[in-house]
């Protein structure tokens, strides 16, 4: 489906007098952007619908993602590449002097996502629908995403994220598919007429669930796929109910915001009924929709739908679709159990103890208490049947409800026929510690499937100038196919290739230098090493370690001024949950360190420090391109997967990592003399956990170097953190630094001084960059959603089917 250049514009004139009765010169970027929006979409509604009927007319099985975060950022330019049109719309938009990089500026970021979990369930909705897979997403319409972050003084200050202030082009509200969730309330079992019980109802609150749907594009394949997001509204039925405008803002509240914690649960209740709102009304929907369109029985649903729950936020999934089959369509429950195991797979996405979810009893009843009941229910016959084949502290131990608390990991893995981890090291660790127990009563649910990126929009969209010089080094078939970036490893050692890669990173360097001076005021030397480290705040991720480095060179320089270094820039993009008050002592520590030697006479340009504040997708996009220095540094054991590493060696950046979460596999795939690899390992954190001898006093004690840094907290050298400096010298000291930042702080300190001794020889430094996008395609969410695919969905790749029209 061509679309050509004049006819575009004339459209884009076209609808611009019908929507908004103007002409093209007096229409503001706004406007056109809106315009330009109506426009893509229009070019997708027929394949939309006939996806949707291709599915159902071949009865084809689907997967529907669950997920309380997605994390799609801005969607034009994904949506206008993904058409087969992105050329044609940015000529034609260049010929009435239109850039379509200005224009694209003007879409709000959606963020309802916190970071690796939220982006990554977006990344598998581009990589499903550019399969030709049969999947949708269901999750919540947040009317806030991710709070916009702001420093004051050095401080994060949150604000709200208003993106649906001016609407969004996007989405389209269904109110003919809506559904009622009920919550609260009491419910006892009555016997019915026929003998059979069944649950009543008492005081419940009816909440309408309202889906919200976007189409999410294939890659030039005319599949489009849904994403279903749910909004709450009040029910007619139930205006009575909700004079009070108290009442009414509780519930209208439900929907309102995005719980803004990574990896930390808190167990409020407004986050369970969140949780059981969004998983009621995808799998009512879903039941609904099989019924009406398959016209096969109920007990059949296994065949044709596959429900994957990502992380645990989802795990109502479990009781919630035995509710349905039981009370509604009166299953036996050995029959619905077996249904809903075959139905369900779940991952796991962290080993942090803090985030595994539970919620206390109490809670739970009061709340949702069908759920409860059906929860009672699958926890009793868990014992019952397994207390046969284990031992009784094993079973004790893996049950879902103890200690007065409903387990949601081991419901969604007892409730599940798959459980895996995002990366080798991670799914490993999931079997042999964290998840131990279940390996040894189900060996055969556990499995890895390695966390990918979308790949076409971490480069192609993203990096222009090194695209180009891939299509004409290598062809374009790695556009379609990021495998054949591993055509660029013949040319390592091809001087001109090497030097086109270096031009290309370096006007990226200066556009972000370009921005870094307009949104901090920083002047940063785009012949500097770009540093880069985005991600979360948070402890063990490890950003403290990156700082305690930069001050350490700083004193270095200080000290001796004819030190012989090359240039960095040190570039941090991270927001801390605003309850994490530890997250944001560092951020504080960071911002005034910069303060300090960003203005240094001493220091000049040989050491800068820019955090750019409210890092999301978007940000993202413009870092990633033009980083040197990927910052992979979190303890090892501690980051489940990690795809930050991934997108940053796609664009060339060289890893300096732990073996953590996947940068075990980057350095699999790019050998050790690509990468930067220090600090200890996974094992030998868990000897320390046994032997219990770290001691971080001795470590300040012994050494010198890491003495004066620490002391720099709390000696006045950074100025205005006397309680922030100290809290951090205390964390690291008199708590014993929990994350081994002290013990892995020389040997990152010497892959820091192999890295700037690298950098020195530019051929050298190239031919590793180009090494690393090489190797980078096996990181594709093409890929991993392949493997999810055939391994745990059992759903089929529809080979591209072509609808022609005019
Ligand atoms: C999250 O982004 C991640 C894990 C969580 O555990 C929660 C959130 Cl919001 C409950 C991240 C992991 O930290 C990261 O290592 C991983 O790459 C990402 O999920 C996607 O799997």
């Amino acid at each position: 489906m061509a679309l050509d250049k004049e006819i575009f514009k004339e459209e884009l004139k076209q609808r611009l007098r019908e929507n908004y009765a103007m002409e093209l010169e007096d229409a503001s970027e706004q406007e056109i952007f809106y315009t330009l929006g109506a426009l893509v979409k229009a070019r997708y509604s027929d394949a939309w619908r006939d996806t949707w009927k291709y599915y159902v007319d071949k009865n084809k099985k689907q997967v529907y993602y669950f997920s309380i975060e997605f994390l799609p950022g801005r969607m034009l330019k994904s949506n206008l590449l993904n058409l087969g049109i992105l050329d044609t719309a940015r000529e034609a938009l260049t010929d009435l002097g239109i850039h379509l990089d200005d224009l694209a500026e003007v879409e709000k970021d959606m963020a309802l996502g916190n970071g690796g979990l939220g982006r990554l369930a977006s990344c598998f909705m581009d990589s499903i629908a550019s399969g030709g897979f049969p999947g949708n997403g269901n999750g919540i319409r947040y009317d806030y995403g991710l709070f916009k972050q702001r420093f004051v003084d050095g401080y994060q200050v949150e604000l709200p994220d208003e993106w649906l202030q001016s609407g969004n082009i996007w989405e389209v509200r269904r109110e003919s598919k809506a559904v009622d969730v009920r919550v609260g309330g009491h419910v006892y079992l009555a016997e019915t007429n026929d003998g059979k019980l069944k649950p009543v109802y008492e005081n419940e609150r009816v909440l309408r669930a309202v889906p919200y749907d976007t189409g999410m594009v294939g890659y030039e394949n005319n599949v489009v796929n849904t994403l279903r997001l749910w909004a709450v509204e009040i029910p007619d039925s139930e205006e009575d109910k909700y004079q009070s405008i108290q009442g009414r803002r509780e519930l209208e509240d439900l929907t309102a915001v995005l719980y803004p914690d990574d990896s930390n649960e808190q167990g409020r209740l407004i986050r369970l009924t969140q949780e059981y709102f969004f998983v009621s009304a995808g799998i009512q929907s879903i039941i609904r929709h099989y019924k009406k369109w398959f016209q096969k029985p109920i007990s059949k649903l296994s065949e044709y739908v596959s429900i994957h729950i990502n992380d645990t936020h989802p795990a109502l999934c479990v009781p919630e679709m035995m509710r349905i089959l039981i009370d509604e369509e009166e299953l036996s429950w050995e029959q619905a159990w077996d249904i809903t195991v075959k139905v369900m797979s779940y991952t796991n996405h962290t080993i942090m103890a803090e985030a595994l979810e539970k919620w206390s009893i109490d809670l739970m009843q009061r709340t949702l208490p069908r759920m409860y009941q059906i929860m009672e229910e699958i926890d009793a016959r868990y014992v019952q049947t397994m207390q046969e084949l284990h031992p009784h502290d094993l079973v004790e131990r893996t049950r879902i409800i103890r200690n007065g608390q409903v387990h949601m990991a081991h419901l969604s893995i007892i409730g599940s026929h798959s459980t895996n981890g995002v990366a080798k090291l991670h799914s490993d660790l999931l079997k042999s510690v964290v998840l131990h127990d279940f390996y040894i009563i189900y060996p055969d649910r556990f499995n890895n499937k390695t966390n990918g990126i979308a790949q076409r929009r971490w480069s192609q969209i993203v990096n222009e100038p090194m695209s180009n010089v891939l299509d004409e080094t290598i062809g374009k078939t790695w556009r379609q196919d990021s495998g054949d970036l591993k055509l660029l490893r013949n040319y390592q050692s091809d001087q001109a290739v090497l030097e086109k890669l270096a031009e290309a990173k370096k006007i990226n360097k200066q556009k972000l230098a370009d921005y870094i001076l307009g949104t901090t005021d920083i002047e940063v030397s785009a012949d500097a090493i770009f540093d880069v480290q985005i991600k979360r705040l948070h402890a063990y991720k490890r950003q403290l370690l990156n700082l305690l480095h930069i001050i350490k060179l700083y004193q270095d320089l200080k000290e001796n001024p004819s030190l012989e270094m090359q240039k960095r820039v040190f570039i941090f993009g991270a927001k801390a949950a605003p309850s994490y008050h530890y997250a944001k002592v560092i951020i504080k520590c960071i911002n005034e360190t910069a303060n300090l030697i960003n203005n240094d006479p001493d220091i000049k340009d040989r050491i800068k420090i820019v955090f750019l504040p409210n890092y999301n997708v978007s940000l993202a996009e413009k870092i990633i391109p033009a980083a040197d220095v990927s910052e992979q540094i979190s303890l090892a054991s501690k980051e489940a997967s990690g795809t930050s590493n991934m997108k940053l060696m796609l664009n060339g950046a060289i890893t300096l990592a732990t073996l953590d979460g996947a940068n075990v596999e980057i350095r699999d795939a790019v050998g050790d003399d690509n990468i930067y690899i220090f600090g200890l390992t996974e094992k030998e954190v868990y000897e320390y956990y046994e032997n219990q001898e770290y001691s971080a006093q001795r470590l300040y004690d012994e050494n010198a170097v890491i003495r004066r840094v620490l002391n720099a907290f709390i000696d006045g050298t950074i100025p205005n953190i006397v309680y922030e400096g100290r809290e951090i010298f205390d964390s690291l000291i008199k708590y014993n630094d929990e994350y081994f930042l002290l013990r892995d702080f020389d040997s990152y300190v010497e892959a820091q001084e192999e890295i700037d001794k690298a950098y020195g020889d530019q051929t050298f430094w190239q031919k590793m960059s180009l090494i690393n996008i090489a190797n980078a395609g096996r990181f594709s969410s093409d890929e991993t959603v392949s493997r999810y695919a055939e391994d745990i969905w059992k759903i089929e790749s529809k080979d591209s089917f072509v609808t022609e029209k005019g």
